[in-house]
C-alpha cells in the first residue's frame, strides 16, 4: 500500500493532466508546503483552535513535570507568558505529562476547554502510577490571552504502568467529548485490559477504561452518576455524564463511559471536520503499525482488536498470516505498516482546508520516521504515499484551525502549516484515486 513518489510535493500545471504532459514540459512545479510557524516550543504534543474568531491557535507543552498551554496569535506571535500552567509527571519526548486539549465549539460563549495530563507524583494515586486525569477549564475571559477562571477534575483514570497514555481529547457528534485511553502499558498488555470492558482488580487496585475510547457527556455534569460510570461513585454527582446512546448504557458488568476497545495506544486520532467520521492512529507493539476507521454512521462492531491483533496480525494467541480481525470478529485496520517504515504511528487528519491538492486526503506520520503520509480514503486498504522534502521532524501531532487549515507538531519543537499554491485543482500522480 505504500507508494514511493520521488517528489511528491510537486505538482504539475491544471491544464497538463496526463503524467506524460508533466515529463514533458517545462512547466514550473507547484509545491505543498510546510510552513513553519512557531519554533522553540518545548515538547509540544497537541494543537487545538477556538472557534471564536481569533484567529488564535492553542499548544500544548509537555515540559519536564509541568504541563503548559501556549498561544500562537492571529498574527502569529508565540506569545511568552503562558495561557495555562499545571504540574505533571512526564516531560518532552515522554508518553507522560500534559498530552492533550479539546476546546469547547462554544468557546466564544462559555470560555470552555479541557486537557488531558498525567497527575503530579505529589497526587494521590487510584492506581500505581499516577492517574490520567481530564480537567475543564472555564475561562471568565474567553478572549484573555492568560487564563483566569475556574478549573475542576472531570475524570481520573488510574494507570498501572508509565507507557501508554493516549491522551487525545477532541468534541465530536453529539458536542460530546471523546478521550483516546491506552492500555495501560508496559508492553504486551500484560493484564489483557484491552479487551475489558468492566473494571479488573489488580494487586488491590481497581483499574478501569484503558485501551478504549471513551465518549463523555461533560456539557452535562450530572448529580447522581449511574451504577456503572466506572470513572465516579454510583449515585453521587459527577462532572459528566453518560450519553444516553453509549453501546453500554444501564450494563452492569461494562462501563459507560466506553464507545469502542480493543486499543493499544491511540496516539493521535480525529473526526473529519465534514462528516464526523472518526480516524484513529494506533500505535503497534513491535512490528506492525494502524490506521483505523470508523464511519460516523457506523453503530455495529466496536472493537478494534487489540490484543488479539496487532494490525491485521495475530498477536495473543500467535497466529500467522492477516486473518486476525476475521477470525477475531474485530475491526481492520484501514491502513497498517511494518516496523520497517517506522515504529508509533501519529494520527492526522481528513484535510478540508484551503489547499486544493489535498482535500479529502487523511494525513498522517510517524514520530520516529517523521515521514509525513498522504492517504486516500476510501475502500480498506487505504493506499498513501510518503511526502518528499519535508523537513526533518519527530511528527507528534496534527491539529487543525478554525477554517481547517492543518498543521504537524514536530515533538522537536517547531510547528508546520501545510500551505498550497492556491485553489488550482492540481494533478499528481499518486494522489489519484
Ligand atoms: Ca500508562
Ligand atoms: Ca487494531
Amino acid at each position: 500500500m505504500r507508494n514511493s513518489i520521488a517528489t511528491s510535493l510537486f505538482f504539475c500545471l491544471p491544464l497538463l493532466f496526463s503524467e506524460a504532459g508533466c515529463a514533458s514540459s517545462p512547466v514550473t512545479p507547484q509545491a505543498v508546503t510546510l510552513t513553519q510557524v512557531a519554533t522553540g516550543l518545548s515538547g509540544p504534543t497537541a494543537l487545538a483552535a477556538p472557534n471564536d474568531g481569533s484567529g488564535r491557535l492553542f499548544v500544548v507543552e509537555n515540559k519536564s513535570s509541568q504541563g503548559r498551554v501556549r498561544i500562537i496569535d492571529a498574527a502569529g506571535n508565540l506569545l511568552t507568558t503562558p495561557y495555562y500552567t499545571h504540574a505533571t509527571t512526564g516531560g518532552p519526548g515522554s508518553e507522560q505529562g500534559m498530552l492533550g486539549i479539546a476546546i469547547d465549539p462554544d468557546f466564544a460563549n462559555n470560555g470552555t476547554l479541557y486537557l488531558t495530563y498525567t497527575a503530579p507524583s505529589s497526587d494521590p494515586e487510584l492506581g500505581s502510577e499516577p492517574d490520567q486525569v481530564l480537567i475543564r477549564l472555564v475561562a471568565s475571559n474567553p478572549a484573555a490571552n492568560v487564563f483566569a477562571g475556574t478549573e475542576q477534575v472531570v475524570l481520573r483514570i488510574p494507570d498501572i504502568y508509565s507507557n501508554h497514555n493516549g491522551g487525545g481529547i477532541s468534541f465530536g457528534p453529539g458536542n460530546y467529548l471523546y478521550w483516546g485511553m491506552g492500555d495501560g502499558g508496559s508492553g504486551g498488555d500484560p493484564q489483557a485490559f484491552g479487551q475489558n470492558l468492566w473494571k479488573k482488580t489488580v494487586n488491590g487496585k481497581s483499574y478501569y477504561l484503558l485501551g478504549k475510547m471513551l465518549r463523555l457527556d461533560v456539557r452535562n455534569p450530572t448529580s447522581s452518576a449511574a451504577a456503572n460510570q466506572c470513572g465516579a461513585s454510583s449515585g453521587q454527582p459527577a462532572q459528566y455524564s453518560i450519553p444516553s446512546d453509549n453501546p453500554y448504557v444501564g450494563e452492569s458488568d461494562k462501563c459507560g463511559e466506553i464507545w469502542l476497545y480493543g486499543l493499544r495506544n491511540p496516539w493521535r486520532w480525529s473526526f473529519d471536520r465534514n462528516n464526523g467520521d472518526l480516524v484513529i492512529g494506533d500505535v503497534g507493539q513491535n512490528a506492525w503499525e494502524e490506521i483505523d476507521f470508523r464511519a460516523h454512521t457506523e453503530t455495529g462492531n466496536n472493537n478494534y482488536g487489540w490484543k488479539l491483533c496487532e494490525g491485521n496480525h495475530y498477536y495473543s494467541p500467535s497466529g500467522s498470516g492477516t486473518t486476525c480481525p476475521a477470525t477475531t470478529n474485530t475491526v481492520a485496520p484501514v491502513i497498517e505498516y511494518s516496523h520497517n517504515d517506522g515504529c508509533s504511528v501519529t494520527g492526522g487528519y481528513v484535510y478540508h482546508g484551503p489547499v486544493a491538492e489535498l482535500q479529502g486526503k487523511y494525513l498522517f506520520s510517524d514520530a520516529c520516521s517523521g515521514d509525513i503520509n498522504v492517504a486516500t480514503p476510501g475502500t480498506a486498504p487505504w493506499s498513501y504515499t510518503t511526502m518528499s522534502g519535508t523537513p526533518s521532524m519527530s511528527g507528534y501531532s496534527f491539529g487543525e484551525d478554525a477554517i481547517g487549515n492543518l498543521y504537524v507538531v514536530d515533538g522537536g519543537g517547531e510547528i508546520y502549516r501545510f500551505d498550497g499554491p492556491g485553489n488550482d485543482i492540481i494533478f499528481q500522480d499518486g494522489f489519484e484515486s
